[in-house]
Protein backbone atom coordinates (compact mmCIF):
# COMPACT_ATOMS: atom_id res chain seq x y z
CA UNK A 1 0.00 0.00 0.00
CA UNK A 2 1.25 3.26 -0.98
CA UNK A 3 1.66 5.98 1.85
CA UNK A 4 -0.47 8.80 1.54
CA UNK A 5 2.50 10.84 2.50
CA UNK A 6 3.98 10.42 0.28
CA UNK A 7 1.30 12.82 -1.54
CA UNK A 8 3.13 15.39 0.67
CA UNK A 9 6.55 15.10 -2.19
CA UNK A 10 6.17 18.50 -4.43
CA UNK A 11 4.48 20.74 -1.91
CA UNK A 12 6.09 24.18 -1.50
CA UNK A 13 5.25 27.21 0.61
CA UNK A 14 6.52 30.64 -0.51
CA UNK A 15 7.72 32.87 2.59
CA UNK A 16 7.25 37.29 2.50
CA UNK A 17 10.44 39.15 2.83
CA UNK A 18 8.66 41.12 5.15
CA UNK A 19 8.19 38.48 7.75
CA UNK A 20 11.63 38.61 8.65
CA UNK A 21 11.62 42.70 9.53
CA UNK A 22 10.23 44.19 12.33
CA UNK A 23 6.54 44.94 12.79
CA UNK A 24 4.27 45.76 15.21
CA UNK A 25 1.16 47.71 15.86
CA UNK A 26 -0.17 51.06 14.95
CA UNK A 27 1.12 51.63 18.32
CA UNK A 28 4.51 50.23 18.48
CA UNK A 29 6.68 48.50 16.29
CA UNK A 30 9.76 46.45 18.36
CA UNK A 31 12.67 45.65 17.29
CA UNK A 32 14.70 42.83 17.47
CA UNK A 33 18.59 42.63 17.12
CA UNK A 34 19.77 41.09 14.23
CA UNK A 35 16.80 41.59 11.81
CA UNK A 36 18.20 42.25 7.84
CA UNK A 37 18.88 45.59 7.13
CA UNK A 38 18.40 45.07 3.45
CA UNK A 39 16.22 42.57 0.76
CA UNK A 40 19.84 40.42 0.82
CA UNK A 41 19.62 39.26 4.25
CA UNK A 42 16.37 39.03 4.37
CA UNK A 43 17.11 36.46 1.35
CA UNK A 44 19.62 35.02 3.69
CA UNK A 45 16.94 34.67 6.82
CA UNK A 46 14.35 33.14 4.21
CA UNK A 47 17.03 30.23 3.28
CA UNK A 48 17.57 29.32 6.73
CA UNK A 49 13.60 28.46 6.89
CA UNK A 50 14.00 26.02 3.53
CA UNK A 51 17.46 24.83 4.67
CA UNK A 52 15.55 23.46 7.84
CA UNK A 53 12.40 22.39 6.40
CA UNK A 54 12.91 21.63 2.91
CA UNK A 55 9.49 23.45 1.83
CA UNK A 56 10.03 26.96 1.76
CA UNK A 57 12.07 27.27 -1.83
CA UNK A 58 10.26 30.53 -2.57
CA UNK A 59 10.73 34.33 -1.30
CA UNK A 60 7.58 36.72 -2.39
CA UNK A 61 9.08 40.32 -2.53
CA UNK A 62 7.11 43.88 -1.76
CA UNK A 63 8.10 46.88 -4.49
CA UNK A 64 9.04 48.88 -2.77
CA UNK A 65 10.03 47.91 0.29
CA UNK A 66 12.71 45.54 -1.42
CA UNK A 67 13.46 47.72 -4.42
CA UNK A 68 17.54 47.01 -5.26
CA UNK A 69 19.71 48.35 -7.85
CA UNK A 70 20.31 44.97 -9.39
CA UNK A 71 17.28 42.50 -9.22
CA UNK A 72 18.95 40.50 -11.27
CA UNK A 73 22.05 39.90 -8.88
CA UNK A 74 19.54 39.83 -5.94
CA UNK A 75 17.57 36.37 -7.82
CA UNK A 76 21.64 35.02 -8.11
CA UNK A 77 22.07 35.63 -4.49
CA UNK A 78 18.61 33.99 -3.67
CA UNK A 79 20.08 30.64 -6.08
CA UNK A 80 23.62 30.70 -4.13
CA UNK A 81 21.05 30.27 -1.26
CA UNK A 82 19.23 27.48 -2.20
CA UNK A 83 15.79 29.93 -2.87
CA UNK A 84 14.30 31.97 -5.51
CA UNK A 85 11.94 35.03 -5.80
CA UNK A 86 8.38 34.56 -6.21
CA UNK A 87 5.41 36.44 -6.16
CA UNK A 88 6.00 40.68 -6.41
CA UNK A 89 3.51 42.04 -4.43
CA UNK A 90 3.01 45.94 -5.54
CA UNK A 91 2.01 48.87 -2.78
CA UNK A 92 -0.67 50.95 -3.52
CA UNK A 93 -0.97 51.85 0.54
CA UNK A 94 1.72 54.54 1.38
CA UNK A 95 1.87 57.17 -0.88
CA UNK A 96 0.26 60.43 -0.09
CA UNK A 97 -1.48 60.47 -3.85
CA UNK A 98 -3.71 57.39 -2.39
CA UNK A 99 -5.35 59.47 -0.25
CA UNK A 100 -8.50 59.05 -1.79
CA UNK A 101 -7.95 55.64 -4.00
CA UNK A 102 -5.51 54.63 -6.62
CA UNK A 103 -6.76 52.42 -9.21
CA UNK A 104 -10.23 53.82 -8.20
CA UNK A 105 -9.46 57.36 -7.84
CA UNK A 106 -11.41 60.33 -9.15
CA UNK A 107 -8.12 61.85 -11.29
CA UNK A 108 -6.68 59.75 -14.23
CA UNK A 109 -3.08 60.84 -13.06
CA UNK A 110 -3.20 59.16 -9.47
CA UNK A 111 -4.82 55.91 -11.66
CA UNK A 112 -2.06 56.41 -14.48
CA UNK A 113 0.19 56.45 -11.07
CA UNK A 114 -0.80 53.49 -9.63
CA UNK A 115 -0.97 51.89 -12.91
CA UNK A 116 2.78 52.70 -13.84
CA UNK A 117 4.23 51.15 -10.23
CA UNK A 118 2.75 47.46 -11.68
CA UNK A 119 4.31 48.15 -14.69
CA UNK A 120 7.34 48.81 -13.04
CA UNK A 121 6.61 45.40 -10.81
CA UNK A 122 6.05 43.68 -14.08
CA UNK A 123 9.79 44.66 -14.88
CA UNK A 124 11.04 43.77 -11.67
CA UNK A 125 9.43 40.07 -12.43
CA UNK A 126 11.12 39.70 -15.46
CA UNK A 127 14.21 40.61 -13.68
CA UNK A 128 14.12 37.91 -11.15
CA UNK A 129 12.23 35.16 -13.19
CA UNK A 130 8.68 35.95 -11.17
CA UNK A 131 5.41 34.96 -12.39
CA UNK A 132 2.89 36.30 -9.97
CA UNK A 133 2.22 39.64 -9.51
CA UNK A 134 0.03 40.07 -6.46
CA UNK A 135 -2.48 43.16 -6.25
CA UNK A 136 -3.90 43.95 -2.75
CA UNK A 137 -6.18 47.16 -3.11
CA UNK A 138 -6.27 49.06 -0.32
CA UNK A 139 -9.08 51.79 -1.82
CA UNK A 140 -12.52 52.59 -0.22
CA UNK A 141 -14.53 55.29 1.27
CA UNK A 142 -15.03 56.17 4.67
CA UNK A 143 -17.97 58.21 4.72
CA UNK A 144 -21.53 57.37 2.49
CA UNK A 145 -21.90 58.99 -0.57
CA UNK A 146 -17.96 60.10 -0.48
CA UNK A 147 -17.73 59.08 -3.83
CA UNK A 148 -19.68 56.74 -6.74
CA UNK A 149 -19.77 52.86 -5.74
CA UNK A 150 -20.28 52.21 -9.04
CA UNK A 151 -18.10 54.69 -11.06
CA UNK A 152 -15.01 53.51 -8.25
CA UNK A 153 -15.58 49.86 -10.24
CA UNK A 154 -15.66 50.86 -13.35
CA UNK A 155 -12.35 52.97 -12.87
CA UNK A 156 -11.05 50.07 -11.22
CA UNK A 157 -12.18 47.53 -14.29
CA UNK A 158 -10.40 49.94 -16.45
CA UNK A 159 -6.91 50.40 -14.39
CA UNK A 160 -7.00 46.43 -13.77
CA UNK A 161 -6.95 45.88 -17.73
CA UNK A 162 -4.19 48.19 -18.75
CA UNK A 163 -2.27 46.27 -15.57
CA UNK A 164 -2.88 42.76 -17.47
CA UNK A 165 -2.59 44.08 -20.71
CA UNK A 166 1.09 44.90 -19.25
CA UNK A 167 2.19 41.33 -18.30
CA UNK A 168 4.15 38.44 -20.16
CA UNK A 169 2.54 35.34 -21.53
CA UNK A 170 3.76 33.27 -18.77
CA UNK A 171 2.96 35.92 -16.26
CA UNK A 172 -0.16 35.79 -13.47
CA UNK A 173 -2.20 38.66 -11.78
CA UNK A 174 -3.23 37.74 -8.30
CA UNK A 175 -6.09 40.12 -6.98
CA UNK A 176 -6.36 39.94 -3.44
CA UNK A 177 -9.28 40.79 -1.13
CA UNK A 178 -10.19 42.43 2.54
CA UNK A 179 -13.12 43.18 3.63
CA UNK A 180 -12.25 46.52 6.13
CA UNK A 181 -9.11 48.89 6.17
CA UNK A 182 -7.80 51.04 5.53
CA UNK A 183 -11.27 52.83 4.59
CA UNK A 184 -14.25 51.68 6.86
CA UNK A 185 -17.48 52.23 4.89
CA UNK A 186 -16.52 50.94 1.86
CA UNK A 187 -13.76 48.75 0.35
CA UNK A 188 -13.46 48.20 -3.68
CA UNK A 189 -12.57 44.73 -3.39
CA UNK A 190 -14.14 43.67 0.03
CA UNK A 191 -14.36 40.00 -1.18
CA UNK A 192 -13.92 36.86 -3.10
CA UNK A 193 -16.69 37.41 -5.29
CA UNK A 194 -15.80 41.31 -6.58
CA UNK A 195 -12.21 39.47 -6.43
CA UNK A 196 -13.39 36.73 -8.70
CA UNK A 197 -15.95 39.35 -11.30
CA UNK A 198 -12.86 41.22 -11.98
CA UNK A 199 -10.64 38.67 -12.35
CA UNK A 200 -13.02 36.73 -14.93
CA UNK A 201 -13.22 40.11 -16.70
CA UNK A 202 -9.80 39.73 -16.97
CA UNK A 203 -8.79 37.14 -18.43
CA UNK A 204 -7.46 33.39 -17.63
CA UNK A 205 -4.42 34.83 -15.91
CA UNK A 206 -5.87 36.65 -13.42
CA UNK A 207 -7.25 34.71 -10.28
CA UNK A 208 -7.83 35.45 -6.73
CA UNK A 209 -5.67 35.06 -3.47
CA UNK A 210 -7.23 34.39 -0.26
CA UNK A 211 -5.49 36.09 2.81
CA UNK A 212 -7.21 34.00 5.27
CA UNK A 213 -7.00 36.84 7.60
CA UNK A 214 -8.99 39.36 5.73
CA UNK A 215 -12.85 37.61 6.49
CA UNK A 216 -15.68 38.66 9.10
CA UNK A 217 -14.89 36.59 11.73
CA UNK A 218 -16.89 33.29 11.38
CA UNK A 219 -16.59 33.07 7.79
CA UNK A 220 -16.63 29.54 6.06
CA UNK A 221 -13.51 30.18 4.48
CA UNK A 222 -13.32 26.63 3.21
CA UNK A 223 -16.44 27.32 1.06
CA UNK A 224 -14.60 30.40 -0.68
CA UNK A 225 -11.54 27.89 -1.41
CA UNK A 226 -13.90 25.21 -3.17
CA UNK A 227 -16.51 27.61 -4.70
CA UNK A 228 -12.76 29.16 -6.29
CA UNK A 229 -11.55 25.48 -7.08
CA UNK A 230 -14.85 25.18 -8.93
CA UNK A 231 -13.86 28.44 -10.65
CA UNK A 232 -10.58 27.66 -11.66
CA UNK A 233 -9.39 30.63 -9.78
CA UNK A 234 -7.77 30.05 -6.81
CA UNK A 235 -4.32 31.61 -7.30
CA UNK A 236 -2.78 31.72 -3.78
CA UNK A 237 -2.97 31.95 -0.16
CA UNK A 238 -1.75 34.45 1.90
CA UNK A 239 -1.85 31.77 4.93
CA UNK A 240 -1.81 33.45 8.60
CA UNK A 241 -3.82 33.66 11.65
CA UNK A 242 -6.36 35.95 13.17
CA UNK A 243 -7.88 35.69 16.39
CA UNK A 244 -9.82 39.49 15.76
CA UNK A 245 -9.12 41.47 12.65
CA UNK A 246 -5.59 40.97 10.46
CA UNK A 247 -3.20 39.55 13.45
CA UNK A 248 -0.73 38.00 10.74
CA UNK A 249 -0.22 35.43 13.66
CA UNK A 250 1.30 32.56 13.26
CA UNK A 251 -0.55 30.18 10.37
CA UNK A 252 -2.51 27.42 12.69
CA UNK A 253 -2.32 29.23 15.60
CA UNK A 254 -5.34 30.49 15.90
CA UNK A 255 -7.79 27.52 14.56
CA UNK A 256 -5.97 24.94 13.27
CA UNK A 257 -8.93 23.10 12.62
CA UNK A 258 -9.59 25.65 10.08
CA UNK A 259 -6.55 25.41 8.45
CA UNK A 260 -7.06 21.35 8.25
CA UNK A 261 -10.85 21.97 6.64
CA UNK A 262 -9.19 23.88 4.18
CA UNK A 263 -6.57 21.34 3.45
CA UNK A 264 -9.26 19.34 3.42
CA UNK A 265 -11.26 20.81 0.38
CA UNK A 266 -7.60 21.40 -1.21
CA UNK A 267 -6.82 17.54 -1.34
CA UNK A 268 -10.23 16.80 -2.44
CA UNK A 269 -9.53 19.00 -5.59
CA UNK A 270 -5.85 17.68 -5.74
CA UNK A 271 -4.91 21.29 -5.19
CA UNK A 272 -1.97 20.78 -3.45
CA UNK A 273 -0.11 19.36 -6.38
CA UNK A 274 2.14 21.85 -8.41
CA UNK A 275 -0.02 21.54 -11.50
CA UNK A 276 -3.36 23.09 -9.97
CA UNK A 277 -0.99 26.17 -9.73
CA UNK A 278 -2.17 27.42 -6.02
CA UNK A 279 0.66 29.28 -4.56
CA UNK A 280 0.95 28.40 -0.77
CA UNK A 281 1.93 31.79 0.51
CA UNK A 282 2.01 33.15 4.03
CA UNK A 283 1.34 36.55 4.44
CA UNK A 284 2.99 37.38 8.42
CA UNK A 285 3.83 39.94 10.27
CA UNK A 286 6.26 38.65 13.80
CA UNK A 287 5.48 41.49 16.26
CA UNK A 288 6.75 40.07 19.40
CA UNK A 289 8.02 36.30 18.55
CA UNK A 290 11.59 35.49 16.80
CA UNK A 291 10.64 35.84 13.08
CA UNK A 292 12.88 32.64 11.44
CA UNK A 293 11.07 30.43 14.14
CA UNK A 294 7.73 32.49 13.72
CA UNK A 295 8.00 31.13 9.71
CA UNK A 296 9.80 27.80 10.72
CA UNK A 297 6.39 27.01 12.72
CA UNK A 298 3.93 27.75 9.85
CA UNK A 299 5.70 26.22 7.76
CA UNK A 300 5.36 23.54 9.58
CA UNK A 301 2.01 23.69 10.87
CA UNK A 302 0.65 24.23 7.02
CA UNK A 303 2.59 20.67 6.28
CA UNK A 304 0.70 19.35 9.23
CA UNK A 305 -2.40 20.45 8.38
CA UNK A 306 -1.71 19.38 4.50
CA UNK A 307 -0.59 15.82 6.22
CA UNK A 308 -3.80 15.53 8.14
CA UNK A 309 -5.88 15.87 5.47
CA UNK A 310 -4.38 13.22 3.58
CA UNK A 311 -4.84 10.79 5.96
CA UNK A 312 -8.56 11.48 5.14
CA UNK A 313 -9.78 7.66 4.27
CA UNK A 314 -11.84 9.19 1.06
CA UNK A 315 -13.70 5.86 0.36
CA UNK A 316 -15.22 5.84 4.04
CA UNK A 317 -16.31 9.50 3.87
CA UNK A 318 -18.06 8.97 0.36
CA UNK A 319 -19.50 5.89 1.35
CA UNK A 320 -20.69 7.59 4.62
CA UNK A 321 -21.99 10.60 2.87
CA UNK A 322 -23.61 8.75 0.56
CA UNK A 323 -25.51 6.84 3.28
CA UNK A 324 -26.47 9.99 4.36
CA UNK A 325 -24.51 9.02 7.89
CA UNK A 326 -24.13 12.38 9.64
CA UNK A 327 -22.18 12.05 12.60
CA UNK A 328 -20.44 9.15 10.49
CA UNK A 329 -19.24 11.10 7.79
CA UNK A 330 -18.17 13.56 10.11
CA UNK A 331 -16.35 11.01 12.25
CA UNK A 332 -14.04 10.16 9.06
CA UNK A 333 -13.07 13.53 8.90
CA UNK A 334 -12.09 14.09 13.04
CA UNK A 335 -10.50 10.50 12.87
CA UNK A 336 -7.83 12.67 10.09
CA UNK A 337 -7.78 15.55 12.04
CA UNK A 338 -6.69 13.78 15.33
CA UNK A 339 -4.28 11.55 14.10
CA UNK A 340 -0.67 12.29 15.72
CA UNK A 341 1.45 13.04 12.44
CA UNK A 342 4.50 14.63 13.83
CA UNK A 343 6.87 11.68 14.32
CA UNK A 344 5.82 10.57 10.57
CA UNK A 345 6.53 13.62 9.42
CA UNK A 346 9.85 13.85 11.43
CA UNK A 347 10.83 10.69 9.86
CA UNK A 348 10.33 12.03 6.03
CA UNK A 349 12.22 15.09 7.06
CA UNK A 350 15.47 12.57 8.25
CA UNK A 351 14.66 10.58 5.23
CA UNK A 352 15.92 13.54 3.30
CA UNK A 353 18.39 14.57 5.19
CA UNK A 354 16.56 17.11 7.12
CA UNK A 355 16.46 17.51 10.66
CA UNK A 356 13.86 15.70 12.44
CA UNK A 357 12.87 19.26 14.79
CA UNK A 358 13.22 22.07 12.54
CA UNK A 359 12.55 24.76 15.81
CA UNK A 360 15.38 23.30 17.77
CA UNK A 361 18.07 22.89 14.78
CA UNK A 362 17.41 26.30 14.20
CA UNK A 363 18.06 27.05 17.94
CA UNK A 364 21.00 24.81 17.91
CA UNK A 365 22.82 26.23 14.73
CA UNK A 366 23.55 29.92 16.67
CA UNK A 367 22.00 31.55 13.42
CA UNK A 368 20.33 33.90 15.81
CA UNK A 369 23.19 35.11 17.80
CA UNK A 370 25.80 35.26 15.25
CA UNK A 371 23.50 37.59 12.94
CA UNK A 372 22.67 39.53 15.81
CA UNK A 373 26.27 40.20 16.22
CA UNK A 374 27.45 40.67 12.94
CA UNK A 375 24.30 42.99 11.86
CA UNK A 376 25.09 46.31 13.50
CA UNK A 377 24.38 49.89 12.45
CA UNK A 378 22.49 50.29 8.80
CA UNK A 379 19.03 50.64 9.32
CA UNK A 380 16.75 47.31 10.57
CA UNK A 381 14.62 46.57 7.84
CA UNK A 382 10.54 47.22 8.87
CA UNK A 383 7.28 46.64 8.12
CA UNK A 384 6.70 49.54 5.16
CA UNK A 385 10.76 49.99 4.62
C1 LIG B 1 -2.98 43.61 3.25
O1 LIG B 1 -3.46 43.56 4.55
C2 LIG B 1 -2.02 42.49 2.97
O2 LIG B 1 -2.62 41.27 3.32
C3 LIG B 1 -1.54 42.47 1.55
O3 LIG B 1 -1.21 41.18 1.14
C4 LIG B 1 -0.32 43.33 1.63
O4 LIG B 1 0.52 43.28 0.53
C5 LIG B 1 0.27 42.79 2.89
O5 LIG B 1 -0.86 42.62 3.75
C6 LIG B 1 1.30 43.62 3.55
O6 LIG B 1 1.70 43.04 4.76
MN1 LIG C 1 -2.20 39.45 2.33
Amino acid sequence: MTDPLDDLDGFTIEVPSWAYGNSGTRFKVFSTPGVPRDPVEKIDDAAQVHALTGLAPRVSLHIPWDRVEDFGALATHAKERGVRIGAINSNLFQDDDYRLGSLTHADARVRAKAVAHHVECVQVMREVGSTDLKLWLPDGTNYAGQDSLRARQDRLADSLQQIYAALDEDQRLLLEYKFFEPYFYATDIPDWGTSLLHCQALGERAQVVLDTGHHAPGTNIEFIVVQLLRAGRLGAFDFNSRFYADDDLVVGSADPFQLFRIMAEIVDAGAHRPSSGVNFMLDQCHNIEEKIPGQIRSVLNVEQALAKALLIDRAALAAAQEAGDVLGAHGVLMDAYETDVRSALADRREARGLPRDPMAAYAASGYGPTTAAERVGGTPASWGS
